[in-house]
């Protein structure tokens, strides 16, 4: 069965605050489907300035990014559906977006079963990028998360994040042995039909 992130692709912006800003339209408010630790959290589209990344493969019109200060926060979504013990494969895009201020960074730590990957750098970059984590269900119940991280040392007074996500999404990986077992009995319903 299919594990299903809600609103993965940041696409649903019901509900939440348009505010028409000098760059663009943007949502304000915790994207539906996802719980938020911090305060500022915003759904933007690619068009949203002109150093935002061009969209990724798939066209989606929307990322998520937050920023602040210090202890911006973390976005989290309780995914339920998992078999303990069988392999998933958590996908994203992500990127960074050119600065509105010199020395602006991302800072970010996608999550999932105990397994994180961090990525940071100066936002320089405005591409999208695909990345993956591959992970074992621990529990039935598995939480997804983005934290962004706090940069104290940042300009205008601390931590201004532009690191972006978009497009999670989840898939089941058949384990090497299953695979290779599917195969021989593939192999073997062939070799019968030859004869
Ligand atoms: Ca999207």
């Amino acid at each position: 069965m299919a594990q299903t992130i809600t609103n993965g692709s940041f696409e649903d912006v019901s509900g939440l605050t348009a505010v028409t800003e000098a760059y663009g339209i943007a949502y304000n408010g915790v994207p539906n489907g996802w719980e938020f630790s911090g305060t500022n959290v915003q759904v933007l589209p690619y068009s949203f300035s002109s150093g935002s990344p061009t969209a990724a493969a798939g066209g989606l019109a929307h990322y998520v990014e937050a920023w602040g200060e210090s202890d911006i926060g973390t976005l989290s979504q309780l995914v339920d559906g998992f078999n303990v013990g069988d392999s998933y494969r958590l996908t994203f895009d992500w990127g960074g977006r050119t600065p509105f201020y010199s020395g602006e960074v991302y800072d970010f730590t996608v999550s999932i079963a105990g397994i994180s990957k961090n990525y940071s750098g100066l936002s320089t970059q405005e591409g999208m990028y695909t990345d993956h984590i591959d992970f074992q269900a621990t529990a039935q119940n598995e939480t997804v998360a983005i934290t962004w991280n706090a940069t104290p040392s940042l300009p205008i007074g601390g931590s201004q994040q532009i690191g972006l996500i978009d497009n999670f999404r989840l898939e089941a990986v058949p384990e090497p042995s299953s695979a290779l077992l599917l195969g021989i009995a593939s192999l073997g319903l062939v070799a019968r039909r030859r004869k």
